[in-house]
C-alpha cells in the first residue's frame, strides 16, 4: 500500500492561524509528487477521517484538541474535533494498516526530565507500531539525547537518511548518533520490512533540513525559560515554543519548519513508492 499518514496537530497547532492548512496542503502534495497517496488523519464530530478533504482540513484550526493516543476514544464518544499528534496518528495508522507517517519532528523526553516528569506519548506508541515515521529527528525544544537513548531501550531503530547523527530539528549538526546511516529510499523500506518480518514495530527515520538553522539554540532556551515562567504544561508546551520560536525568530523558524515538513513528506512517499514496487516490497 503506498499511503502515507500525516497528523494534524502540526496543522492545528503547529503554526499561525490559517498557515497549518498550507503546511498539511503541501506535504499532501510532496507525497502525491512522489508516487503514493496522502492520508491526513483526524478526527471530525466524533468520527476518525483517514484522508481529509481539503475543505476538511480547514477544519483543523486552533480550535481542535490536541489527540494522543490515549484521547482519541474520548474525541469519538464526545463528537468532538481532534487534531491527532504522531502517537495519535501512529494509532489509526496501526487499525488502518499503514506503514509509512511523516511530520516535522517526533515529540520525546522533555529537558530537565524528571522536572518535568513528560515523555511524549509518541515514544511508547512508535515502540507498539509497526509504521516508519520519516521527521527532522525529535523536536530540538526536548532532550534529544535522552529521547534516543530511551529510543534504544524501546527497541525503536533510530535511522539517518545520509546522515550518521539524529538531526536536531532546524539543526543539521551535533544531535546523537544514529543506530545506522541509511543512503536511499529503498534501504529504508526494506530495513523496514525485514524489522517487522522480526516482529518489531514502529522506526524513525531522520531526515536533515535542506537549509539547516543552526543558531536557534539560545531562542530556544529564551522559549522554555518563557513557557516556565508562564507555567505551561503538559500537551500546551510545544504549541507554546513553536508559537514563540516563530515570533521571535521573524518569522525563520516557521519558514525552515514548513520546509523540512513538506521535504519529510517526500522522503516518506518515495519510501513507500520503493516498498510496493522495489525489492523493498
Ligand atoms: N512536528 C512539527 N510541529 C508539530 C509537531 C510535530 O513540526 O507541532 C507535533 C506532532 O504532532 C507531535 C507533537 O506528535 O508535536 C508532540 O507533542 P507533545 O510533545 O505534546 O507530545
Ligand atoms: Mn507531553
Amino acid at each position: 500500500m503506498r499511503a502515507v499518514a500525516l497528523e494534524t496537530t502540526l496543522v492545528a497547532h503547529g503554526f499561525p492561524p490559517g498557515e497549518g492548512v498550507e503546511v498539511g496542503l503541501e506535504s499532501e502534495r510532496q507525497v502525491r509528487a512522489a508516487g503514493a497517496v496522502p492520508a491526513t488523519v483526524g478526527v471530525l464530530d466524533g468520527e476518525i477521517v483517514v484522508g481529509l478533504s481539503e475543505e476538511e482540513l480547514e477544519r483543523f484550526d486552533a480550535g481542535a484538541r490536541k489527540l494522543g493516543p490515549r484521547d482519541l476514544a474520548v474525541a469519538i464518544a464526545q463528537n468532538a474535533v481532534g487534531a491527532t499528534t504522531v502517537g495519535g496518528t501512529l494509532a489509526v495508522a496501526a487499525a488502518v494498516g499503514i506503514r509509512w507517517l511523516a511530520t516535522g519532528g517526533l515529540g520525546g523526553v522533555h529537558r530537565g526530565w524528571p522536572d518535568p516528569p513528560d515523555v511524549s506519548a509518541d515514544l511508547a506508541q512508535l515502540a507498539r507500531t509497526p509504521a516508519l515515521v520519516v521527521s527532522s529527528g525529535v523536536k530540538s525544544l526536548l532532550d534529544v539525547p535522552a529521547t534516543a537513548e530511551l529510543l534504544e531501550s524501546l527497541g525503536v531503530p533510530v535511522l539517518g537518511y545520509q546522515i550518521d547523527t539524529l538531526p536536531l530539528f532546524y539543526a543539521a549538526a551535533g544531535g546523537p548518533p544514529v543506530s545506522a546511516r541509511v543512503e536511499s529510499a529503498d534501504e529504508a523500506a526494506r530495513i523496514a520490512r525485514a524489522h517487522w518480518e522480526l516482529g518489531g514495530a514502529g522506526l524513525l527515520l531522520g531526515r536533515a533540513p535542506d537549509e539547516p538553522l543552526d543558531d536557534v539554540e539560545p531562542l530556544i532556551e529564551r522559549a522554555l525559560g518563557a513557557a516556565r515562567d508562564a507555567d505551561v504544561r503538559g500537551q500546551a508546551v510545544t504549541p507554546f515554543v513553536l508559537a514563540y520560536l516563530h515570533r521571535e525568530s521573524g518569522g525563520r523558524t516557521r519558514r525552515a519548519n514548513k520546509d523540512l515538513i513538506a521535504q519529510n513528506a517526500r522522503l516518506a512517499g518515495e519510501i513507500a513508492v520503493a516498498a510496493a514496487t522495489g525489492s523493498g516490497g
